[in-house]
């Protein structure tokens, strides 16, 4: 690890222009830290360009900094190097995997386990909480300097990805680190609550609607929960909103696998799953063409509702056995 910071670090001190990308669906982590490598490169007086495919959904959108990320147009520019972070594999970097290849070196700083090894570095720690605490040690590393954006995004990303320092993977490394950036002056609770607490009127309704889908299988092991389209338009909210729906069947004593399944076209519906423990859900989802992480993974299918329903209650149980 310490062999490919250095070979990182030397980069980023020789280099001028960046680009600088993160995964398809953006989440806390990629996007914090695309913020704060991008943010401690310019401050050393670095050129720096940011792209996202998508745009940010609230509260997303509420990442100080984010107002600096191009959106939805592949950049023209050429670039001394890019750099991917919280991103697995070229796949994953959707419409900028060719400006990726092309734009080379390219760095990858990752901590997801079924990273591929895709760039020509790849910082990549499973160990680690989350890309944030990587991108921590890069900048500690290079001796580039931290303000308080910097560290409100490296914090946020932390938090986002240990659950609120809840998950396994809060080590005393992870805390030690969320520790140094308080230091700055950050306000956990405004962090959190700007980036998670947004709750609209509509949301709570659809919540509502929600709960009542509720359903357990196999002795309560199985947990479930729907979204429908119809339930998105009686609510009057956004489909992404439903995006931590998978909690509330997770949140029930006894319960090992939680299903979230959504609505996503007329006879189309996404299941996302957790694991609360024993199973591994990635194998669940396997078996149903998806894949993921042990304790958080995912598939989509088409048919009609209460069959797939069934398909999944069924296949579910030899993993309780
Ligand atoms: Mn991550």
């Amino acid at each position: 690890m310490e062999s490919d910071i250095d070979e990182i670090v030397e980069i980023l001190q020789r280099k001028e222009h960046f680009l600088i990308l993160t995964h398809k669906y953006p989440d806390l982590d990629g996007i914090g830290s695309m913020i704060a490598l991008g943010n401690s490169l310019k401050n050393e007086g670095k050129k720096v360009t940011f792209f996202l495919e998508d745009k940010p959904e609230p509260p997303l959108t509420n990442v100080k900094g984010i107002d600096q990320i191009l959106i939805g147009e592949i950049p023209e520019n050429s670039f001394d190097a890019t750099i991917a972070l919280d991103c697995s594999d070229l796949n994953r970097l959707g419409k900028a995997k060719e400006i990726a290849i092309s734009n080379r070196p390219l760095i990858c700083i990752d901590h997801h386990e079924t990273n591929d090894h895709f760039a020509d570095i790849n910082l990549v720690v499973p160990d680690a909480s989350s890309t944030g605490e990587l991108v921590y040690k890069v900048i500690e590393k290079a001796g580039f300097s931290i303000d308080p954006i910097i560290a409100e995004n490296l914090f946020a990303a932390i938090q986002a990805d240990t659950g609120c320092f809840r998950y396994e993977n809060t080590t005393p490394e992870s805390l030690n680190i969320a520790a140094e950036l308080l230091r700055y002056g950050i306000n956990p609770w405004e962090i959190y609550r700007n980036l998670n607490e947004q709750y609209t009127l509509p949301l709570l309704k659809l919540i509502e609607l929600a709960l009542e889908t509720i359903e357990v299988h196999h002795d309560g092991k199985l947990g479930m929960i729907s979204v429908t389209q119809d339930m998105i338009k009686t609510a009057g909210t956004e489909p992404g909103d439903s995006e931590k729906f998978v909690n509330y069947p997770r949140f029930i004593k006894g319960v090992e696998i939680a299903a979230f399944i959504r609505q996503t076209g007329e006879a189309r519906y996404k299941f996302s799953l957790r694991s609360n423990g024993k199973v591994n859900v990635a194998k669940l989802a396997n078996h149903f063409g998806g894949g993921g992480h042990a304790k958080a993974a995912g598939f989509e299918c088409e048919g009609e509702l209460s069959v797939l329903k069934e398909k999944f209650i069924k296949e579910a149980e030899v993993f309780f056995k």
